[in-house]
């Protein structure tokens, strides 16, 4: 077993030379040594919080934030299947999840979706860059009793609002919890939109909507 705090730091400082092979080679080496999955999803995580900043600082530009995303992926793919949340054998419920219109950033809500369908729930992952339609639709086709969005861009928010509007007028409000998460969203957001709830944390995220199915 490694030190995981110390092989996480250097996980961290071979991330950001955005050299793909070494980084999945170290990732592998990290897994095989029996490191916490979760605790190794949160150090990438960091990563990518890390180039958000200096993105906007202005140190990088748009192909580091898409290589960023890139190794994400894979990396985030190599722990997936390691990810456990309760047993995942009861079936908690039906749950829709998508990137609302106007935000194409897909790997938080990937994970939120891994980890619910850890937890026992059957989940519909719209995607990204959905339009409201597609999820009143999509909730209507599955009975699904909770909806998650993710948004990670403010271009999001007037769509977020439209989708909980759209629960409202086709009756489907009463029978539907809405949780919002991504690093764009805020509980005042939630609050103003009208969703139930809200976090920046995928983890936290499960333990919300297992407390919607009265778990
Ligand atoms: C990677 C990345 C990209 C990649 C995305 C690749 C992909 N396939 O997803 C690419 C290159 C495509 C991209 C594009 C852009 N990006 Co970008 N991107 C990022 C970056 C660096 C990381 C995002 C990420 O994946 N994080 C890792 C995941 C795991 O974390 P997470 O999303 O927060 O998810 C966790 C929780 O929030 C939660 N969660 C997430 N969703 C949900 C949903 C529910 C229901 C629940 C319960 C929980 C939950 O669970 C997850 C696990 O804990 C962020 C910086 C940052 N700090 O976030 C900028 C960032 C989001 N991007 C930004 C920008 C500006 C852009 C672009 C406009 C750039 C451009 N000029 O074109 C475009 C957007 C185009 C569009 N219309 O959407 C800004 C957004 C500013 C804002 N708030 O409006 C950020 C914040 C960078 C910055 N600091 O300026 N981006």
């Amino acid at each position: 077993m490694v030190n995981d705090k110390d092989a996480f730091d250097s996980f961290q400082e071979k991330f950001f030379s955005f050299h793909l092979d070494t980084i999945t080679k170290e990732a592998e080496r990290l897994l095989d040594s029996g490191c916490s999955p979760q605790d190794f999803l949160r150090a990438c995580q960091q990563c990518m919080e890390e180039v958000g900043k200096k993105f906007e600082a202005g140190d990088y530009y748009l192909p580091e934030l898409v290589m960023a995303g890139e190794i994400f992926k894979q990396v985030s793919s190599m722990i997936r299947p390691l990810l456990k949340f309760g047993d995942g054998q009861r079936n908690m419920g039906t749950i829709v999840v998508g990137t609302p219109k106007g935000d194409i950033h897909a790997l938080g809500k990937d994970i939120f979706c891994i980890l619910a369908e850890a937890a026992g729930f059957t989940v519909h992952n719209l995607g990204e860059d959905v339009p409201p339609d597609g999820f009143i639709d999509k909730v209507k086709t599955t009975g699904a009793t909770i909806l998650g969005m993710s948004a990670l861009i403010t271009t999001a928010y007037p769509y977020m609002a439209q989708v909980i509007e759209l629960l409202k007028e086709n009756g489907l409000r009463e029978g539907v919890k809405v949780i919002i998460g991504g690093g764009a969203t805020s509980k005042d957001l939630a609050e103003k939109i009208g969703a139930d709830a809200q976090t920046w944390d995928g983890y936290e995220g499960i333990r919300i909507i297992q407390s919607f199915a009265g778990a």
